[in-house]
């Protein structure tokens, strides 16, 4: 006999295949028009789902949490990142939640490897010159950005994305340094031929490129502030495809103006999708909205994932892909 099926809300609109799946798998509720759910429609969602599938731009704090009727079982998030999520105040429940790591990691890193690509070589600045038909021909000094072979890329965050970046940067002739929570296997470290800094410091202010590639965390929120901008040389460049609230956007912005960096990289904001104005119209500065993710295959696979959590909660099972307070 078939289980019964979950009643599940998505809070966004997800790829056809994956919403239609889930149609014919539970007694989904999909969410049609896309509009993000305010604060009372993600409090009334709480209020009957057994499970909710959020993302990225619903805020699952606490007093959401504690709103929920008895019923809720899982919140199982469209995406890697859960800090959107608090993760204690759920288990404290008994809500188990879910995510879908390893479907985005060479998306996410293709784009780190992008920004690096785009920064240093001045690509966004170069086809503007070309749309706006101010192309006048070639010249031996014009548009000079940096080489990037024998350059050292510092990562920080040396987790699956931050490995694949580093895989990436291998074959074109960076030297891989990183600072973790701990260093990586020697085995791992070995393939990358990737140099583990305990300190943090000491790494920015050798590296030529840096990659942000951790979570946000009470523990990482900041982590690139003013004090430790200043560490980085004049002409280093930083990426950031994490998340925002890594770097003190304000003190990123006076440094990239005052020269002290040569360049950024932004896929993710502060305050998204609000962005510091001072880091708009800058010709060494490259900002995306979000792209990290962004392919129909990732997309498909987070759904795919975000399905086979569901099936193993209706089917009496646990889901695999659980996070547990501990891991953050
Ligand atoms: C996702 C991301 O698209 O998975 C993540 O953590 O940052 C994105 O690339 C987004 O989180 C969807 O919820």
């Amino acid at each position: 006999m078939s289980a019964r099926k979950l009643k599940v809300v998505l809070t966004r609109r997800l790829p056809d295949a994956v919403e239609t799946r889930m149609r014919e798998l539970f007694d989904a509720e999909l969410n049609l028009t896309d509009r993000p759910m305010d604060r009372a429609a993600l409090s009334a969602a709480v209020q009957r789902a057994e499970v909710l599938v959020p993302t990225i731009t619903d805020v699952i704090d606490a007093e959401l949490i504690a709103s929920a009727g008895d019923q809720l079982r899982m919140i199982a998030n469209f995406g890697a990142g859960i800090d959107h999520i608090d993760v204690e105040a759920a288990t404290a429940r008994g809500i188990i939640v879910t995510n879908t790591p390893g479907v985005l990691t060479e998306d996410t890193a293709d784009l780190a490897m992008s920004l690096i690509l785009a920064v240093s070589r001045r690509i966004v600045e170069g086809a503007q010159v070309v749309a706006e038909g101010k192309f006048e021909g070639w010249t031996p000094t014009w548009m000079c950005g940096r080489k990037l072979w024998g350059k050292r890329l510092g990562i920080v965050g040396m987790g699956r994305i931050g490995q694949a970046l580093a895989r990436r940067a291998r074959a074109f002739g960076l030297q891989v340094h990183y600072h973790n929570r701990k260093p990586v296997s020697d085995l791992i470290a070995e393939e990358l031929g990737a140099t583990y800094w305990d300190d943090l410091d000491q790494m920015l202010s050798r590296m030529d490129i840096i990659s942000l590639n951790c979570p946000a965390t009470p523990h990482t929120r900041h982590l690139l502030n003013a004090e430790r901008l200043a560490r980085l040389q004049p002409h280093a460049i930083v990426v950031n495809t994490a998340r925002g609230e890594l770097i003190e956007e304000a003190a990123l912005s006076e440094a990239v103006r005052a020269r002290a960096l040569a360049g950024v990289g932004l896929d993710v904001f502060e305050h998204e999708p609000a962005i510091h104005p001072g880091l708009l119209n800058q010709p060494n500065v490259v900002l995306l909205p979000h792209l990290g993710s962004a392919t129909l295959e990732a997309r498909q696979d987070m759904g795919d994932r975000v399905i086979l959590n569901l099936m193993t909660l209706q089917n009496g099972h646990r889901p695999p892909d659980r996070v547990i307070p501990a891991m953050l």
